[in-house]
């Protein structure tokens, strides 16, 4: 390696101009804005550049030396904390204090060299997920490998011959389900056509933490917070394209449930899966991509409608955050409904009355921790009493500026326009308390990927929601010239000081 520059036109196929490059290299675990010169300069042509890179908002790249010709990666297996949204931290395993890990980067016909070094408190093994390589660095514990044991090392060295969006996971299952999943994307040899202008990866991913505790329940079925790269709406990272630009996006999805994701106000065509690119002939139109456990699934589209469209997976459970049994006549009875049963009474087998008695939830017996034991009384639920009111007004960053004296008022923090017997109607409350202006963090999860968005619009952004941004020319540069200046401001944006392990 002569010198950083050369470094990063032989990793990536980079021509001469990338000014990102020696940070690329300074900080292995640069969050992904830090190095996106990479994909943002764009005033040489895509095909004289030779990659577009791509993006995972929210997740940083992962750096490589060469060494005697072989792109060498180093990746630290560890408990990292993970902030989900803005003030909810949670205990997840990854690698190199991200959760998902780094994203890697290669070109077809790469032979790359992975060292792997497990912090765990226990055993580990890297797969990677569809690689076409010998069975030795496959991963599989017990089987192809010995288990990588706390404070061991595995060398994962092979050649690559497939290209497309990939991934590497522990494969320890319940490791899985801590977090433990990187993008790996495999550039073609040669430039895929049409070219793209933008190209982003989404990790999906998905955990059950109970509230006030910062550990995923790895056995639980339900989960209440579902993340993209990492993040929960309105902490995701909108994507920022220009307007006509060609778009691909890689999704990536890790964890118990299948995820439709669904794209606002375009068309796109799917063009490949977990195994690389799939024939132009079997693209077919669509605005919402089933992503399957195990699976990766790339879209493409042309973004020629100019707004903020929402990118959102659509089971109406992985759009929300902390979801608890809070839903309906439950939020109102005191001391908590029992909801199910846990664990020690017996894995949810009931002992006394029936599933369906109006004494037990609707939640009986479908799992073990949040929402199947008993309704929680909570300490922010918006019926509750004064000091209700109270514990939410002091939340910092709300924005409850419609409520100027709620502290001393026994009622709900910018109250949503509800009926005044709203209470009679079954069912209710649904949405009235869960989304809305009384949930919006606008300031809270600034950053220039955010600017201009609609007064209150974090308010309406939970779980697996983020936006594509696709912006006239004019508010493009603005947003871009806004990251350049964050970039070089000496402390960090409050949202973006975890990732530090
Ligand atoms: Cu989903």
């Amino acid at each position: 390696m002569k010198n950083r520059r050369d470094f990063l036109r032989s990793a990536f196929g980079l021509s001469a101009g990338f000014a990102a490059a020696p940070r690329l290299l300074a900080a292995p675990t640069q969050r992904n804005g830090e190095n996106m010169e990479m994909a943002h300069t764009r005033h040489a042509s895509p095909q004289s550049r030779g990659v577009v890179s791509v993006e995972t908002p929210d997740v940083p790249q992962l750096p490589c030396r060469i060494v005697d010709g072989v792109k060498e990666f180093h990746l630290i297996a560890e408990p990292v904390k993970q902030e989900l949204i803005p003030g909810k931290v949670a205990n997840l395993w990854g690698y190199n204090g991200s959760a998902p890990g780094p994203t890697i980067q290669v070109i077809e016909g790469d032979r790359v060299r992975i060292i792997v070094d497990n912090h765990l408190p226990e055993p580990t093994s890297m797969h990677w997920h569809g690689f076409e390589i010998p069975v030795e660095v496959d991963g599989a514990p017990g089987s192809s490998q010995d288990p990588i044991p706390p404070g061991g090392r595995f060398v994962y060295e092979f050649a690559l011959h497939q290209s497309g969006t990939f991934f590497y996971h522990s494969h320890m299952a319940m490791q899985e389900m801590m977090g433990m999943i990187g993008a790996f994307i495999m550039h073609p040899k040669t430039n895929y056509s049409p070219h793209v202008d933008r190209d982003f990866a989404i990790i999906l991913q998905e955990f059950a933490i109970l509230p006030n505790n910062p550990i995923p329940n790895s056995m639980n079925m339900e989960f209440n917070w579902l993340t993209l790269n990492g993040k929960s709406g309105p902490a995701t990272t909108p994507l920022i394209v220009r307007l006509n630009d060609r778009v691909r996006l890689r999704f990536i999805n890790l964890g118990m449930d299948h995820h439709p994701i669904h794209l606002h106000g375009h068309t796109f065509v799917v063009t490949g899966s977990e195994a690389g690119r799939q024939p132009q002939s079997t693209w077919g139109p669509g605005n919402t991509v089933l992503v399957g456990v195990a699976q990766s699934r790339d879209v493409e589209f042309v973004a020629n409608n100019p707004g903020d469209w929402m990118i959102h997976c659509h089971l109406p459970h992985h759009m929300m955050n902390q979801m608890s049994s809070v839903v309906g006549p439950m939020t109102r009875r005191g001391g908590g409904m029992p909801a199910g049963l846990g664990m020690e009474e017996g894995m949810g087998i009931l002992r006394e009355g029936h599933a369906t008695s109006e004494d037990k939830g609707p939640s009986l017996g479908r799992g073990m921790g949040v929402g199947s034991t008993r309704d929680e009384t909570t300490g922010n639920g918006p019926q509750g009493t004064q000091q209700t009111g109270r514990s939410i007004s002091n939340m910092p960053g709300m924005e409850h500026g419609a409520m100027p004296d709620m502290q001393d008022k026994a009622m709900p923090m910018t109250a949503p326009e509800v009926i005044k017997n709203a209470r009679s109607v079954p069912g209710f409350p649904q949405d009235a308390f869960m989304e809305g202006p009384a949930m919006a963090m606008d300031k809270m999860v600034e950053k220039p990927e955010n600017y201009g968005l609609r007064p209150g619009w974090s308010g309406f952004m939970q779980g697996m929601m983020t936006f594509l941004r696709v912006l006239r020319p004019e508010m493009y540069d603005k947003v871009m010239a806004l990251r350049e200046q964050q970039k070089n401001k000496p402390e960090p944006m409050p949202e973006m000081e975890h990732h530090q392990g």
